[in-house]
């Protein structure tokens, strides 16, 4: 199951204590406590393993080390050493404490999220001329801690969106390497899924069903995941006996979890044209366009087709270019 919203909690290492000793050699009576190390940081990295909040399932408190304490002859503690967690780029941080977020969005990202207490001093820093025995020292300050929903949200070039069981996950993995599970029956995809099309990301979401936005079937929990894409993709099966309506139930769902998708380009397709006959795919064909959008016909078997949802990839690349 993909983790895709997880709360953990965070606690940076404590910084260690600092020392009180004094030489024992005679001629160089004085004190030589050390300081404390710092402690151990905590932050985030991005990564392109889109499971990697799976770490999160079971373990929810994550710690890094403290920093050691002092040293009796004027050594300083070692510090503790950093936690980089690995999460998948377009996680977003929620800080629950301080009510901010922060976004990974590129592998290799770093981002600080608790920071290590700063180790105490020891008595050798607390040394004066009126003070040559000084018996002062301090402990290490504590590390930051902190409570953080992460919350991951694709980001992808484009989004496949439609009613369920219409061959999304087939087109992916006919245009991708991707290995999206294909069924003859309803919700087959349970998670979303990425291909990757040369630079393009396609992202193939559950299906979505009537009410979807107000938490009927998967749907509401992967919406969010088309707020982040470019453009859509919005497939209708040529099984389907209106397509006009279930174009506009998908619509409906888009509109009611968020207003501003359907203004994002979306390009429709009438899939498994090979059930139909000419005829009546020109028909259908026709009863799409009066959306305003353009319409393509394909078939997963037909080559000439997938040539033409190609073609509509190779011009998103080349206005990505642009841009
Ligand atoms: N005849 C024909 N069948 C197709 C075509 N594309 C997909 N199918 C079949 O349609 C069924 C559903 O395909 P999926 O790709 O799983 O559909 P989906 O939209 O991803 O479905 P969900 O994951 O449930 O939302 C499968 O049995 C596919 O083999 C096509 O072009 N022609
Ligand atoms: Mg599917």
């Amino acid at each position: 199951m993909l983790i895709d919203d997880v709360k953990i909690k965070v606690k940076a290492g404590d910084g260690g204590k600092g020392v009180v000793a004094f030489s024992k050699i005679k001629m160089t009576l004085g004190p030589t406590g050390g300081d404390g190390g710092r402690g151990g940081n905590i932050y985030f990295e991005g990564v392109s393993d889109l499971s990697a909040l799976s770490q999160f399932r079971y373990k929810k408190e994550l710690l890094a080390e403290n920093g050691k304490d002092g040293k009796y002859a004027f050594g300083d503690g070692t510090d503790g050493r950093d936690l980089f967690l690995k999460v998948p780029v377009g996680t977003v941080i929620h800080d629950l404490s301080l009510k901010q977020d922060s976004e990974i969005v590129s592998v290799g990202q770093r981002l600080l999220v608790a920071k290590g207490g700063k180790g105490g001093r020891g008595n050798f820093k607390f040394r004066s001329s009126t003070n040559t025995t000084p018996k002062e020292f301090e402990e290490g300050s504590l590390g930051q801690e902190c409570e953080l929903r992460l919350e991951l949200k694709m980001i992808a070039d484009v989004g496949f969106v439609g009613l369920s069981n219409v061959g999304k996950s087939s087109l992916l993995n006919e245009l991708t390497k991707a290995k999206s599970k294909v069924g003859n029956y309803l919700f087959t995809t349970l998670n979303p899924n990425l291909g990757v099309y040369y630079e393009l990301v396609l992202a193939d979401v559950p299906g979505l069903i009537e009410g979807a936005s107000l938490g009927k079937g998967l749907g509401v929990k992967f919406l969010r995941h088309i707020e982040r894409t470019r453009i859509l993709f919005h497939f209708i099966s040529s099984e389907s006996q209106d397509p006009l309506a279930d174009y506009k139930i998908i619509r409906k769902e888009l509109e009611t979890y968020n207003k501003e998708l359907l203004l994002k380009p979306e390009c429709v397709f009438l899939t498994k044209t090979d059930l139909l006959s000419e005829k009546d795919i020109k028909k259908k064909v026709e009863l799409l366009k009066k959306t305003g959008k353009d319409v393509l016909a394909i078939s997963i078997i037909n080559e000439e087709s997938l040539k033409l949802v190609e073609g509509v990839l190779r011009e998103i690349i080349r206005q990505k270019q642009v841009h």
